[in-house]
C-alpha cells in the first residue's frame, strides 16, 4: 500500500517537525489538528529504549488551552467535576472534563499557573470551543479562553531524570509528580513537568518560544546522547501495560469516568453548578453499566500497534470491546484493553472477533498489567 496522509494548514506542524524529520520520523496521525508522530519505524527499539532507557517525543500536539482573567477560577471550577480548590499553583492535576449527561469529553492535565491563569492540556477534542460556551452561558465575561503558545517535548524512561538534570541542572530532580517550574534551556524560554504519557517516569518540557523548537530538540538530543537518547513517540505498547487512557480510543460517546478507573478524580460532593454533577451521581449511585479491564488474546502471532477495535463476546447476548491491542514483550503475550459489561470480572474467559481471522480466545485481567521483574537487558536480548 502507498497511501499518504494529505497536509494542509488544517493540520498543523509542530515546532519540532523539522528536527523530527531530520531524525527518520515514519509515521504521523492527526491530533488538536497538528501533526503527531507515532513512530519512528522501529517499535522495538522504540519499546525499550523507553523501558531500559531514555526516549524523546514530539507532543506538540498536546495543546494547551489557556483560561486567564478574573472569571478564570470560577469558570475552571464549573468544567472540572474534581476539588480544584485544593490544586495548588505550580502543580497539574489530571481531570475528567464531563459534560452534562457525565460522559467524558476530554481528559486534560489542568496545570495552575496562578489563581487566575490555569491551563488545559488537552487530548484529541476541541475543548476551546466547550469552555468559551460554558464560559458565556454562566456568565462568567472577564476571563480570557484561547490556545497558548507551548508545545511539549516529553523527554520519558528510567534514563530522563538524568537527562533533563544534565540539560537543566539538579534542581529538577526536587520537582515533585505533576508540577511544573518555570527555566531555560540556554535562552530557550521552557516549563518543565514532572509528567508525561508513560509510566516509565519522566518530564515534559513545555517550549514556550514556537521559534526554538529544532534548538530545544537538538539540546536535549546532546544532553541525553551519553545516556542513549533516542527519539520516540507515546508508545501504543507501554500504555496498554501500564493501562493508560487513551480519549476517543478507550471511550466512546457513552463512556464516564467510572466505567475506565478514573473514579479516583471525580469528587461527588463538589458543587451542583459543576458540570455534569448530577449525572455523575446517578451513575455512581446506580453503578456504571460497564468497566475498563486488561485483556489477553490468546493469538499466534504477535499484535502489531493496531487501532481497530475489535468485539467482545461472552454468553452471546453480553458484548464488549477491546479498544486497543497490543504485543507485550515482557509479558511475551497479546494483551489490549477492554471495556465489557459491568457483570464481567477478571479471569473470565471471552472470546474475541479480531478484525481478521477466526474468533480467538481472551481473558480478563487487572489494570495496570502486573509486569513480573525481570533482567531486562536480558529480555533485550531474546526478544
Ligand atoms: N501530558 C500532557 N498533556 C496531555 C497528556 C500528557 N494531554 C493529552 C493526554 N496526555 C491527556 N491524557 C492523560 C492521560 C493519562 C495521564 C495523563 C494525561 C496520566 N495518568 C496517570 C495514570 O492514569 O496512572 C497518572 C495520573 C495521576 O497521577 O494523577 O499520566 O501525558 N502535558
Amino acid at each position: 500500500m502507498n497511501l499518504q496522509m494529505s497536509l494542509s494548514p488544517r493540520v498543523r506542524k509542530s515546532p519540532y517537525f523539522d528536527a523530527t524529520v531530520a531524525d527518520g520520523v515514519a509515521a504521523m496521525t492527526s491530533y488538536n489538528h497538528m501533526m503527531l508522530p507515532t513512530s519512528y519505524g522501529d517499535p522495538h527499539g522504540e519499546y525499550w529504549r523507553l523501558i531500559n532507557g531514555v526516549s524523546m517525543w514530539d507532543v506538540a500536539a498536546q495543546r494547551q488551552i489557556e483560561v486567564a482573567g478574573p472569571d478564570a477560577a470560577e469558570l475552571v471550577r464549573i468544567l472540572c467535576p474534581r476539588d480544584l480548590y485544593r490544586l495548588k499553583s505550580g502543580a497539574g492535576w489530571y481531570v475528567p472534563v464531563c459534560d452534562h449527561r457525565g460522559v467524558i469529553i476530554n481528559d486534560p492535565i489542568v496545570l495552575k499557573h496562578a489563581d487566575d491563569r490555569y491551563w488545559f492540556s488537552i487530548a484529541d477534542a476541541d475543548l476551546l470551543w466547550w469552555v468559551r460556551a460554558v464560559a458565556a452561558e454562566r456568565g462568567l465575561t472577564d476571563v480570557g479562553v484561547f490556545e497558548a503558545q507551548a508545545a511539549p517535548l516529553a523527554v520519558q524512561g528510567p534514563k530522563a531524570g538524568a537527562v533533563v538534570a544534565a540539560l537543566l541542572g539538579d534542581w529538577v530532580a526536587g520537582i515533585k509528580h505533576f508540577h511544573f517550574a518555570p527555566a531555560h534551556a540556554g535562552d530557550i524560554p521552557i516549563l518543565v513537568a514532572r509528567s508525561g504519557w508513560s509510566k516509565q517516569s519522566g518530564f515534559e518540557l513545555y517550549l514556550l518560544d514556537a521559534t526554538k523548537g529544532w534548538a530545544l530538540w537538538q539540546a536535549v538530543k546532546e544532553a541525553g546522547a551519553p545516556y542513549g537518547i533516542g527519539p520516540g513517540t507515546p508508545n501504543p505498547v507501554e500504555r496498554v501495560e501500564s493501562g493508560l487512557l487513551s480519549w476517543g480510543g478507550d471511550t466512546d460517546d457513552e463512556t464516564n469516568p467510572f466505567e475506565v478507573r478514573m473514579e479516583r478524580y471525580v469528587d461527588l460532593h463538589a458543587p451542583d453548578d459543576v458540570i455534569g454533577m448530577a449525572a455523575l451521581r446517578r451513575i455512581h449511585a446506580d453503578g456504571p453499566r460497564r468497566r475498563q479491564l486488561g485483556i489477553f488474546v490468546d493469538h499466534p502471532e504477535p499484535f502489531g500497534a493496531m487501532c481497530d477495535t475489535s468485539r467482545i463476546e461472552h454468553q452471546e447476548d453480553v458484548t464488549g470491546k477491546v479498544t486497543a491491542h497490543a504485543y507485550s514483550p515482557r509479558l511475551q503475550r497479546n494483551i489490549g484493553l477492554a471495556l465489557v459489561p459491568s457483570s464481567l470480572n477478571a479471569g473470565d474467559v471471552v472470546t474475541v472477533h479480531l478484525a481478521r481471522g477466526e474468533p480467538v480466545e481472551g481473558e480478563l485481567t487487572e489494570l495496570p498489567f502486573a509486569i513480573p521483574e525481570v533482567n531486562l537487558d536480558s529480555v533485550t536480548e531474546v526478544a
